[in-house]
């Protein structure tokens, strides 16, 4: 499938495309520069988020889009209300303008970061954003919504957990996300049946997660990876210094900025 994948110079990004282009897919890139590391040949259109028209040109011409684009942490309202709500909007819109068939929103477990880590959520959680980030990624997934049920584009929104080389401290040992089996949740994705607007978590195959969807059975996702393999490595039970983020799914996020009485 041919694929616009906005944010193309980030860590995510360059872990997926060999791992895409393996899968049979063919990559259209975009970002606000161009990546270094992207061969001269490569299809690239440059485009701000924030820039409708170049958004919108960018999505011309692809069957899908795979929107990973945004300020991947927590920042001001302001930035964040540009880059990654404004910029959901545009990559929306210009997705249904140029009639392309879905739409694959990189969501964050920052959407659903002030569950206590006590409970196993599945794909009908209701956002509880931990931050301004997580709360544009549940933009995002209203968006999504939005746009399935008024203009019939197809999206899967990923609440996509640590999506990391391998599990560097505990709370990854239930957040851990793998590029192969993000690669093939993505795979997966894009060559669904009827895939309506979906949302699904982007984790691994860990034994702890805090997470269960129905995606083995819908979209026939089998993640390989577990980071159980690593709980033994150095670090990897230190809990967090804040009871808050140890106890909260989203981390560190949910501690910044925090002024409810304790
Ligand atoms: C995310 O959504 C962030 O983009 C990433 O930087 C990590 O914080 C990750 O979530 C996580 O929760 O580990």
């Amino acid at each position: 499938m041919h694929i616009l994948m906005t944010g193309a110079g980030g860590a995510v990004a360059t872990a997926l495309t060999p791992r895409l282009t393996a899968l049979g897919h063919r990559l259209r890139f975009s970002d606000r520069v161009r990546p270094p590391g992207l061969p001269d040949d490569a299809d690239f259109v440059l485009a701000e988020l924030t820039d409708e028209a170049a958004v919108f040109r960018a999505c011309d011409g692809v069957d899908a889009v795979l929107h990973l684009g945004a300020i991947s942490s927590e920042d001001s309202f302001d930035r964040i209300l540009d880059v990654n709500i404004r910029g959901a909007h545009n990559v929306f819109e210009g997705a249904r303008r140029a009639g392309n068939r879905r739409v694959i929103f990189a969501s964050s477990n920052h959407a659903i970061g002030m569950y206590p880590r006590s409970v196993t959520l599945d794909e009908t959680a209701p956002p509880r954003p931990d931050s301004y980030y997580g709360l544009s990624k549940a933009y995002g997934e209203l968006l999504a919504r939005m746009y399935w049920d008024k203009h019939g584009l197809e999206s899967a929104c990923l609440r996509i957990g640590s999506c990391e080389v391998k599990p560097t401290q505990k709370r990854h040992i239930s957040t851990w996300l793998s590029h192969d089996d993000l690669a093939h949740l993505i795979d997966r994705c894009l060559r669904a049946e009827g895939l309506g607007a979906a949302i699904f978590y982007g984790v691994s195959a860990n034994e702890r997660r805090w997470w269960r969807d129905r995606s083995a059975d819908t979209i026939g996702y089998h993640p390989k990876d577990n980071a159980e393999d690593y709980a033994g490595l150095p670090g990897m039970q230190d809990p967090m210094p804040n009871m808050l983020d140890e106890t909260h799914q989203g981390g560190t996020f949910v501690s910044a900025n925090y002024t409810r009485a304790l």
